[in-house]
């Protein structure tokens, strides 16, 4: 039955949509969909992609346009806070990409020195809310003035005094003469859904959805590490393994002292630590990627 296709929003152009399909397509789901189309399908389930503004994303949510959706927090976040929808879209995890902060920033020749030095002042923001709630916890009387873009030019258009602004790596910021002062909040991408309940149709392809989800989560930093180590140093190099469970042990044909460690690393292993384990007598290491993990 075609309504029981579950219907994903996510962003059709911006820095939200590279990481959204590629999500999808590390859960084995190819979306096909032609040239501007705003509408796309998914054959390995049951699933139909709408491609949207991402600040349309929570309300075609809420409103049940679309079942579930991929946003920025900061902009799921600013939607709540606004309150505009009786049952607005829940929250349902965080996809790890797409990662930003919203900050404070302010003149570079400021020397800031706290939140109290933007009392009565102005703040450009295309994020309002997030500023105020966060003006109102520093306990700052100033004013947040809405921008829906360009707002790191407003101090050199003396349209305000400071900005309020999503910040990746600075340089927008520092090429507009500001620098950043306080951390507003941190973002990444969110999986959101409808607050009400599915029908058991769309439950079972959301749980699948989720089932494969999860898998992605899991192997995305993981890695399949193995070594030689001196059968003495298994116990102080499982602890340098970055969130390793027990590994495994084996024995080495022909060698006594020597032993092979096989391990599941679930965080980044970085070049820092095969120095760590090479210091360890570890020796031969190992780092091989994991496709894909079920628990
Ligand atoms: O057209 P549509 O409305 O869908 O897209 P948009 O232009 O409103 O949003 P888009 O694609 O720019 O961002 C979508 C989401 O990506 C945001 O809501 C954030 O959750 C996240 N994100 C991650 C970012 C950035 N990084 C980012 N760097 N959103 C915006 N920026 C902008 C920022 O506003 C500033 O202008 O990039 C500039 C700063 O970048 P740096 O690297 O110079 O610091
Ligand atoms: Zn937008």
């Amino acid at each position: 039955m075609s309504e029981e296709r579950l219907r994903i929003a996510i962003q059709k152009s911006g820095r939200l949509s590279e990481g959204s399909f590629d999500l999808l397509k590390s859960c084995g789901l190819k979306v096909s969909r032609g040239k501007d189309k705003l509408y796309g399908r998914v054959r390995e389930l049951p699933i139909d992609v709408l491609l949207l503004r991402d600040d349309d994303i929570p309300s075609f949510v809420a409103d049940n346009a679309c079942d579930i959706g991929i946003v920025g927090q900061n902009v799921f976040e600013e939607e709540r806070l606004a309150g505009e929808h009786d049952a607005p879209a829940v929250e349902v995890m965080p996809l790890g990409f797409a990662r930003c902060k919203l900050m404070l920033a302010a003149p570079k020749e400021w020397s800031f020195d706290g939140a109290d030095m933007l009392e009565g002042r102005r703040v450009a923001t295309s994020y309002p809310e997030l500023t105020r709630a966060w003006l109102a916890r520093e306990g700052v009387n100033a004013r947040a003035v809405m921008m829906k873009g360009s707002v790191e030019v407003a101090p050199r258009l003396k349209i305000a005094d400071a900005v309020c602004d999503i910040v990746s790596t600075g340089a927008t910021l520092d090429a507009n003469g500001l620098k950043p002062v306080a951390e507003v909040f941190d973002s990444q991408a969110l999986l959101i859904r409808n607050a009400a309940d599915f029908t058991p149709g769309k439950q079972a392809v959301f749980d699948a959805l989720m089932k494969r989800i999860n898998g992605v989560l899991t192997s995305r930093d993981a890695k399949y590490v193995m070594m030689n180590a001196p059968r003495d140093a298994v116990a102080a190099i499982t602890e340098y393994l970055p969130g390793a469970d027990a590994p495994t042990v084996l024995e080495l044909a022909g060698s006594s002292d020597k032993v092979a460690i096989h391990a599941v690393c679930r965080e980044s292993v970085f070049w820092d630590t095969l120095e760590d384990l090479k210091k360890l007598g570890a020796s031969a290491i190992l780092v091989l990627p994991i496709e894909k993990m079920m628990a």
